[in-house]
């Protein structure tokens, strides 16, 4: 994967925001830098969404709004993302290890297409791109087909799933319901249904196997993954989905355009879909951790669910993952 390149990526943030420095930088020699500014997709997104640079040669990125404030975040790297303020050009120079192509995007919500605000820098050097392809993703190793439904609306739990009663009547499960290869292979609902067919599980009543469905995602994640999972889902997902993953975000149930107008399509012309519910136990425990994974990555291709495969890094997108189960289960007694 890319990881080990980009943690190697240097980045330099020299000038924000300072009405000096922007005089110097627009009547100084600069050739090199080249300007980017960023307006709302509807306005026309990054201008330009394409740049090139060479390996270790530093890259440096004029940043200027044209309209609000944007932001400019790379993709696949621990790069802390940068505001993009109107009118006040902020400096930053990267600087490449690796060739490839690297995707840069905007983290602040400027309108409902903000998410399309996404452009490329191409580096190149001597070494070809990409030595070693990336696994392809476990829902295509899997053989999963992500288009198809899979919900199953007579599903209806009385109570949510707790991981920590879970714990404690799961103490006599089979270690391989335990590993991480099942865990991210099987829906909630197939974990239930194998889980019932075990000896040891017999005594245990429909709700308390749900309680140990419950206790095997918990054992599969921990704080630390949650907690980034939930930031990356505030920042990037809770405008459609809700931050209470009601499917209800401030861009989900009512698409609205930057200036405020509402629109049903996207602005290219797509019909959207309501953004899924991840507090729909019909929908959610009938899909593996790796079909989630696949969506992120993926994206809906139409649907109005956006692609993130070329902004996560792996981890981030099973952080993410793990995170959405915590509308479905409780892992401690809050
Ligand atoms: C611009 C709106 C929008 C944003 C932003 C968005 N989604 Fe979605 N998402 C949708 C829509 C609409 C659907 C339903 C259509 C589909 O499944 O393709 C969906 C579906 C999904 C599904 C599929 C669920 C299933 O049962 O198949 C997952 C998983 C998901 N989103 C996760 C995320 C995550 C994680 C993020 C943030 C990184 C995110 N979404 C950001 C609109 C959005
Ligand atoms: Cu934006």
């Amino acid at each position: 994967m890319k990881k080990e390149i980009l943690a190697r990526l240097v980045v330099l943030v020299l000038v924000s925001g300072m009405g000096l420095s922007a005089l110097v930088f627009r009547i100084g020699d600069n050739s090199g830098i080249v300007e980017v500014h960023a307006a709302m997709p509807e306005k026309g997104g990054w201008l330009t969404d394409s740049i090139e640079a060479q390996v270790g040669e530093p890259l440096v990125l004029s940043l200027v709004s044209d309209d609000v404030v944007h932001s400019f975040a790379l993709g696949q790297s621990d790069f802390e993302p940068v505001d993009v303020l109107p009118g006040v050009p902020t400096e930053i120079t990267l600087t490449f290890d690796e060739p490839g192509p690297y995707t840069f995007y905007c983290t602040r919500w400027c309108g409902a297409d903000h998410w399309r605000m996404r452009g490329t820098i191409t580096v190149t050097g001597d070494e070809p791109f990409s030595k070693d392809l990336p696994d392809p993703p476990l829902y295509l190793q899997l053989g999963i087909d992500i288009d198809d439904p899979h919900e199953n609306h007579d599903l209806v739990l009385d109570e949510q799933p707790s991981a920590l009663r879970g714990s404690v009547l799961g103490l006599t499960t089979p270690s391989e319901f335990l590993t991480q290869a099942y865990y991210r292979s099987h829906s909630p609902h197939q974990v239930w249904d194998e889980l019932r067919k075990v000896p040891s599980t017999s005594e245990l009543s429909e709700s308390q196997i749900w309680d140990v469905v419950a206790w095997v995602w918990a054992q599969n994640t921990n704080s630390t993954k949650l907690a980034e999972g939930e930031a990356l889902y505030q920042r990037d997902c809770a405008a459609c989905h809700g931050v209470d993953g009601d499917g209800e975000g401030i861009f989900g149930a009512e698409e609205i355009s930057g200036d405020g107008t509402p629109h049903e399509a996207g602005f290219d012309g797509h019909t959207i879909e309501a953004p899924t519910s991840f507090q729909d136990a019909g929908q959610m425990l009938t899909a593996s951790p790796a079909l989630l994974q696949g969506k992120i990555i993926r994206g809906g291709m139409g649907t109005g669910m956006p692609s993130w495969g070329l902004i996560y890094t792996e981890e981030q997108t099973w952080n993410l993952v793990d995170y959405l189960w915590t509308f479905q289960f409780q892992k401690s007694q809050e």
